[in-house]
């Protein structure tokens, strides 16, 4: 898996593109989707150069995957559609590859909410 260091995500990172961002850490970055498929449609990148989840999952340090989650943790409630703060709740989605239908090359999680999202799998 080589990461390719052009992807637009690598860029936003580097704050050569611009981007609406929720919220970051150390560790991970959490920001708008262009194209949003919900009302609330965020996604959460790490920082560092992950391809995909199973890539991320791998090889991220525990301070990296910690850094991911408690801003996912953080967004969640910020947005208010965590269940643990009575929320409605939301969809997290990762695409991985050709199968996955990935498009952007650098490991994402995509948060959905603000409506039912409808059912994916029976
Ligand atoms: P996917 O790789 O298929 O999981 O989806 C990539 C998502 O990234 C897609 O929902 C659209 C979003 N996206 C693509 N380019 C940009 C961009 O330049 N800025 C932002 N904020 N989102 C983008």
């Amino acid at each position: 898996m080589t990461y390719d260091d052009d992807n637009i995500f690598a860029r936003i990172l580097r704050g050569e593109i611009p981007n609406d961002t929720v919220a970051q850490n150390d560790h991970a970055l959490a920001f708008r989707d262009i194209r949003p498929q919900a009302p609330v449609h965020i996604l959460v990148i790490p920082k560092g150069r992950y391809v995909s989840y199973d890539d991320f999952a791998a090889n991220a340090s525990d301070a990296e995957i910690l850094g991911f989650n408690r801003l996912v943790a953080e967004v969640v409630r910020a947005e208010g559609i965590g269940l643990a703060e009575g929320g409605a709740g939301f969809r997290a989605i990762t695409n991985a590859g050709a199968h996955g239908v990935q498009e952007v090359p650098h490991f994402h999680l995509h948060l959905l909410g603000g409506q039912p999202m409808g059912r994916m799998v029976s």
